[in-house]
């Protein structure tokens, strides 16, 4: 495996043409290309020198997921968290023959944020000792993501966590969710209200913003295409037991600045896995890890 670094995107590639980009402003991947093509979706209008998340990718968000509640640790941090518009460090990388027969290469980077490396406004909205360390494994076909939570601390800490990946797909109507029948969701289009899902492949018809709780994280959840049920992508998760399914479909994608071209809503698919539902305490001195686990054009 190579590994290259500019002087703010370390990118890493297999021998076997696959590879990994990833930005130290959010530790967030921006291109992930497996089969000789690009698995995830960047808008066009995404911004890359940190003056604003990036629309694309894999946002990393913690330590809190969406707007933040009122009257809690996190009311003053912005939407999503501090960890996707920080800057974080690059920790190194590692290489491996991994298990399988084939001797397929395996190469991993690390990437950390700690209160140290904090804007001084972020520090004082979240002033708990945290350390994140972020890793990146790319094989031949699958990219992994897994993310360490360490409390530094004296103090308990609560977080929610989630990986906000953007999954490039041709067309959108051509396209099927599995393995969430039967799964409760909050419908954020509709208030938040509870809902069971119905449909063992769901399709994405209009703006969808689902949270569905409680999933086994080892139970796969695929991105198929409809016309012959062939997986695009399936995604495995550890301890992360929540998947955010939005497409922001017409009006909220012309509605964002930094999502482009307007029509692109047809060529993406956001499936997150996450911990968001409630919050995980993280004791003083404790750490937590939760990864995803995604598959590609299998
Ligand atoms: O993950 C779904 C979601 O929470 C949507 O509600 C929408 O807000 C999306 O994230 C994008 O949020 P952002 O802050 O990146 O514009």
């Amino acid at each position: 495996p190579t590994v290259s670094i500019q002087d703010n995107t370390v990118e890493a590639s297999l021998p076997t043409g696959e590879s990994v980009t990833v930005h130290l402003y959010g530790a967030t991947v921006t291109s992930w290309k497996a089969n000789g093509q690009e698995q995830l979706f960047l808008s066009q209008k995404a911004h890359l020198d940190g003056s604003k998340p990036i629309r694309g990718g894999i946002p990393v968000v913690f330590p809190v997921f969406g707007p933040p509640p009122k009257d809690h640790a996190t009311s003053a941090l912005p939407q999503h968290g501090f960890a996707r518009n920080s800057t974080w460090e690059y920790l190194g990388k590692s290489s491996s023959e991994s298990a399988d027969s084939q001797g397929d290469m395996t190469v991993k980077l690390d990437f950390g944020l700690s209160h140290t490396l904090l804007s001084e406004e972020f520090r004082k909205a979240w002033p708990y000792e945290f350390a994140l360390v972020y890793s990146v494994t790319l094989n031949k076909n699958s990219l992994m993501t897994a993310l360490e939570v360490r409390n530094e601390g004296k103090e308990n800490f609560d977080f929610q966590v989630l990986m906000h990946t953007y999954l490039s797909v041709e067309d959108i109507s051509a396209v099927r969710v599995k393995n969430l029948e039967s799964k409760t969701y909050i419908d954020k289009t509709q208030n938040a209200t509870s809902h069971t899902e119905a449909s063992n492949a769901l399709a994405i018809t209009g703006e969808t913003d689902r949270v569905y709780q409680a999933l086994d994280p080892a139970v796969p959840i695929i991105v198929s295409s409809a016309a012959d049920d062939k997986p695009l992508f399936s995604i495995t998760r550890e301890a992360l037991t929540d998947v955010v399914v939005w497409n922001p479909w017409i009006e909220k994608a012309k509605g964002m600045a930094d999502f482009a071209p307007d029509e692109a809503y047809k060529n993406m698919i956001c499936v997150e896995a996450g911990s968001v539902s409630g919050w995980q305490t993280l004791e003083a001195g404790d750490s937590w890890e939760g990864a995803q686990n995604i598959k590609s054009r299998l």
